[in-house]
C-alpha cells in the first residue's frame, strides 16, 4: 500500500506570479502533493533551479521541462520504492541527476517529489506531518521573525537591508506570538500613513514604504512596538537580513549607506546599529565568500544571532567549513537550497550537534504550501522566518503553526531563543 505507483509533475504559479513546479506523488489508493519555492536573492552556492531560459511563451521563466523530467525520468525511477523510505528515494533522485548542483534534473523538480513523498508517508501512517520527521515526545513551536519591512531585493523602494523583522522574544505560546506581531504591524501601519507614505507591501509581506535609510526604517519600527505596548529588546526584538551578496563590491561594503566602505568600518557601524535598535539577530551580514569578514564580525559582536543563509544554502560541507571558521551562531534552512528533504534534515541535525541555531525559511516566492511549518516544530527549530501577516502564502505558514499548537494541546511549548 506504500508503493509508489506514479509521480505527476504540472507547472502551476508561485506568489510573485512566476511559473513552480508542483509533483503529486501516487500510492495505489492515496497520493500527496507540494510545490517547490523561489528566491530572489540567491546564493552562488545553491542547488540549481532549472528554467526553460529559452521559451519565449513564458520570457524564459517556465519549468516545463523540470515538469516533463518528473513525469518521465523520475517517475519511472521511483516506481515501486515505498514512500516511507524517504533517504533512499533521495538518493535515487540525487544518483539520477549525478550533478553536485543538481543540474541536469533540476532542484526545483527534485525537492517537489521529496516533499511531496514525505507528505504521503505522514497520510499514509495516518500522523500529522511535524510528527513524522523525528520521533520525539516533546514538540515545541518556533519564534515567528516577521519581516514587516521589506527593502533590498523585495521592494523597489531603495532601502539598503532586505529585510527589517520582529520576533516576540517573550511570547509563552505561538498563538501570543502572533498576536503580537499583529498588534506592531497594525501599529506599523497606522504609522506609516500619519506620515504619508505608502503602506503597500513587498514580496514577502512587509510593508515597503517609499524610505531609503535603513535608520528611518528602524525608527519606525522602534515606535510601533513602544505604541502597541511591547519593549524594544524584551518583549520583542528586532531582527535583519541584511542579504549582504547584493550589497558587496571588491571588499567593501555599501550596507549603512550608498557609499562602499570596508569590512572593519562596516563592522562599527553594525556596532552602533545595535546597540541603538537593540538588535537581535542579523542574518547575512557580509557576502557569502567573505570567511574572513564573518569571522571578524562574531568577535566583535557579543550576544547577537549571527545567521549564514547565502553563505550556507543548507549545505552541509558549507556549514562544516563555516563552523571550522566560526563564522556565525545559527544557520537559515532553505528546502530548495539543497533540494531535497533528507539532506535538509541533515543539515539542520548537524547544526544542532555543533550547537547552532536553526531558523526554518520560506523563499521570497512562495506557495500556498505550508511544509516548513511542519519542518519547524518537526526538528525542533528556534525560529521560522515566513515573512509579515499579510500575503495568503506566508499567512498560511503562521495558519498551520496555530493548529499545530493546538493539536499538541497542553503539551504545546515555545522552543528556546537563548
Ligand atoms: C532570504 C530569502 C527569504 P530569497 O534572503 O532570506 O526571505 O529571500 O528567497 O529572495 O532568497
Ligand atoms: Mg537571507
Amino acid at each position: 500500500m506504500s508503493k509508489i505507483i506514479k509521480v505527476k509533475s504540472r507547472q502551476v504559479y508561485d506568489s510573485r506570479g512566476n511559473p513552480t513546479v508542483e509533483a503529486e506523488v501516487y500510492t495505489s489508493n492515496l497520493s500527496a502533493s507540494a510545490i517547490c519555492p523561489s528566491g530572489a536573492s540567491t546564493g552562488t552556492y545553491e542547488a540549481f533551479e532549472k528554467r526553460d531560459k529559452n521559451d519565449k511563451r513564458y520570457l524564459g521563466k517556465s519549468v516545463l521541462n523540470a515538469v516533463n523530467l518528473i513525469n518521465t525520468k523520475i517517475s519511472k525511477k521511483l516506481k515501486g520504492y515505498s514512500v516511507h523510505d524517504q533517504e533512499r528515494i533521495d538518493t535515487l533522485m540525487i544518483n539520477l541527476d549525478g550533478t553536485k548542483q543538481k543540474t541536469k534534473l533540476g532542484a526545483n523538480a527534485i525537492l517537489a517529489v521529496s516533499m511531496a513523498v514525505k507528505k504521503l508517508s505522514a497520510k499514509i501512517k495516518k500522523i500529522p506531518l511535524y510528527k513524522s520527521f523525528l520521533i520525539k515526545k516533546n514538540f515545541q513551536l518556533p519564534y515567528p521573525l516577521m519581516n514587516i519591512i521589506n527593502g533590498g531585493a523585495h521592494a523597489n523602494n531603495g532601502l539598503r537591508i532586505q529585510e527589517f523583522m520582529i520576533r516576540p522574544d517573550k511570547a509563552k505560546s505561538f498563538t501570543e506570538a502572533i498576536r503580537i506581531c499583529f498588534l506592531v504591524i497594525k501599529n506599523l501601519s497606522k504609522l506609516i500613513k500619519d506620515k504619508g507614505l505608502s503602506t503597500s507591501v513587498g514580496d514577502e509581506g512587509g510593508f515597503a514604504p517609499m524610505i531609503s535609510s535603513n535608520n528611518q526604517a528602524l525608527d519606525l519600527i522602534v515606535s510601533a512596538i513602544k505604541k502597541a505596548g511591547f519593549t524594544n529588546g524584551k518583549d520583542v526584538s528586532i531582527c535583519l537580513d541584511v542579504a549582504a551578496n547584493e550589497l558587496y563590491k571588491k571588499n567593501k561594503y555599501s550596507i549603512h549607506s550608498k557609499s562602499y566602505i570596508s569590512v572593519k568600518k562596516s563592522i562599527l557601524e553594525y556596532k552602533k546599529v545595535v546597540k541603538k535598535y537593540k538588535i537581535k539577530s542579523i542574518e547575512d551580514p557580509f557576502a557569502e565568500n567573505d570567511w574572513q569578514a564573518w569571522n571578524k564580525l562574531m568577535k566583535s559582536l557579543r550576544n547577537v544571532q549571527i545567521v549564514g543563509d547565502d553563505l550556507y544554502v543548507t549545505n552541509l560541507e558549507r556549514l562544516k567549513k563555516g563552523f571550522l571558521n566560526i563564522s556565525s551562531n545559527a544557520i537559515l534552512i532553505k528546502l530548495n537550497q539543497i533540494g531535497t528533504v533528507s539532506e535538509t534534515i541533515d543539515v539542520i541535525r548537524f547544526a544542532q550537534i555543533i550547537g547552532y541555531k536553526t531558523v526554518i525559511s520560506h523563499r521570497s516566492g512562495d506557495s500556498e504550501d505550508t511544509f516548513i511549518a511542519d519542518l519547524a516544530v518537526g526538528t525542533n527549530s528556534n525560529q521560522i522566518k515566513t515573512g509579515s501577516l499579510a500575503r495568503s502564502e506566508r499567512v498560511a505558514k503562521y495558519n498551520q503553526l496555530i493548529r499545530i499548537e493546538e493539536d499538541l494541546g497542553k503539551k504545546a511549548r515555545m522552543n528556546k531563543i537563548h
